[in-house]
């Protein structure tokens, strides 16, 4: 049974900002309702009204993994542990992106897999083969009549955006070698429910995994969690390594055991849980709206930094707009020049001066604190604030 715990209102898609000519046109913006379930079988936390996928993958997919140091390090780090632990023949990425993890291995050894045309195109123009399709049994089935198996397969924050996960996991079984490795990394559900990061949910992120749930939709699919990492990226992931049940010769990690310990010890299995956490998200609506109207009060100007599909999520859910933000500051050519949905503030193209007259910042991208405050150290140093909503809505 799916039990409700949350509703964050109506929202637009987070990736689909808008041009001057959209706005001037009044463009009609998708909006669904954002309500967030719990199955009390299977554990798994998901939004329950979905977006066709088409619709939020296409040719105008805007998010670029490269933008941050801190995703090409992390996954630079994984793929160096990865050619010395596993040493695989072929490597599979599912969500490629613009080949941030890929184009640490050889173009003979990789395939690529990614929906999103405008951003498939470059790891073709990087010379690695890439399928631009909906990762399906289909697909899987195509490349593995051309290639046989695959030996370790990864995907990074693409799995939890795809709806039918028996479907995922029957097609990857189906192309994964009998000693095959499958890893996945996703936002954990503990680390949001710790930090209050609801803005974790939205559109794209049609589930927010935890290690309970996905132990108990491998198992439909003879797989199994044999190690598991908590990595700091996006706001606090887990990475998940996978095999197929049979396989003996890899051996049970007892951070699987001690991690599901967590997980239970603080209650991902209990919906009072998820009913405690829609107080806490009540209380940071509160708090942060608090905290923006008492600097307007005081005529203070704010901005905000990293227009992220997560930060979508806070602003019309708190109903933030330009009588509250001035505008946004972002790295990614695809957002430069065009206006969040929803709230239609402007994102304007960051450079080293961008923050040498303001004051306040919203942290859009609160993930990346660590890597946006050493960019911005001039910033602190002659006072300037930042503004989070992460783990409770304060100024920094
Ligand atoms: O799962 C998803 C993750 C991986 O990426 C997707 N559904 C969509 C996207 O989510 P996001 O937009 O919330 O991701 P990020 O990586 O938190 O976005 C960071 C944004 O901040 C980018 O637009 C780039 C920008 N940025 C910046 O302007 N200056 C980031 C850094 C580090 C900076 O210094």
């Amino acid at each position: 049974m799916i039990k409700k715990f949350l509703d964050l209102g109506q929202q637009p898609l987070a990736n689909k900002y808008l041009t001057k000519k959209d706005l001037v046109k009044k463009k009609v913006e998708y909006y669904y309702n954002l309500e967030i379930g719990f199955n009390t079988s299977s554990k798994l936390v998901s939004i329950l009204n979905t977006v066709p996928s088409r619709k939020m993958f296409d040719k105008e997919y805007p998010y670029r993994a490269s933008m941050s140091q801190t995703m090409l390090n992390s996954f630079k780090d994984l793929s160096m542990n990865i050619i010395k632990t596993f040493n695989p023949n072929l490597i599979m990425e599912i969500g490629s992106n613009d080949g941030s993890f890929i184009k640490n291995f050889n173009k003979k050894k990789v395939i690529c897999v990614e929906p999103c045309s405008n951003v498939a195109k470059i790891t073709q123009k990087m010379g690695y083969k890439t399928f631009i399709n909906f990762w399906n049994m289909k697909l899987a089935k195509k490349i593995k009549s051309k290639i046989k198996n695959v030996d370790l397969i990864y995907s990074a924050n693409t799995l939890s955006h795809i709806k039918d996960l028996n479907s995922v996991f029957n097609s990857i079984s189906h192309i994964l070698s009998d000693n095959g490795v499958l890893i996945i990394e996703d936002p954990s559900l503990l680390e949001c429910f710790k930090k209050i990061s609801y803005d974790q949910f939205y559109n794209e992120h049609i589930y927010i995994f935890s290690l309970l749930s996905i132990k108990y939709l491998l198992k439909k699919h003879n797989l199994e969690v044999f190690n598991i990492k908590k990595i700091t990226t996006h706001g606090g992931s887990l990475r998940y390594y996978i095999k197929k049940a049979s396989n003996n010769k890899l051996k049970i990690n007892k951070n699987v055991k001690t991690h599901l310990e967590h997980e239970l010890n603080f209650g991902l299995d209990k919906y009072s849980t998820y009913i405690k956490f829609k107080n806490n998200v009540e209380k940071s609506r509160k708090k942060l709206m608090d905290i923006f109207s008492k600097l307007k009060k005081k005529n203070k100007t704010i901005i905000g930094y990293g227009a992220t599909a997560k930060v979508n999520t806070v602003l019309n859910f708190c109903k933030i707009k330009n009588e509250t933000l001035d505008y946004f500051l972002d790295t990614t050519p695809n957002k430069i020049g065009k206006f969040m949905p929803g709230s239609h503030l402007y994102i304007q193209k960051y450079n080293k001066s961008s923050t040498n007259k303001i004051n306040y910042i919203f942290l859009g991208a609160w993930n990346f604190k660590k890597e946006i405050f050493k960019k911005e150290k001039k910033y602190i140093k002659r006072g300037g604030k930042f503004i989070t909503h992460v783990p409770i809505p304060k100024i920094i």
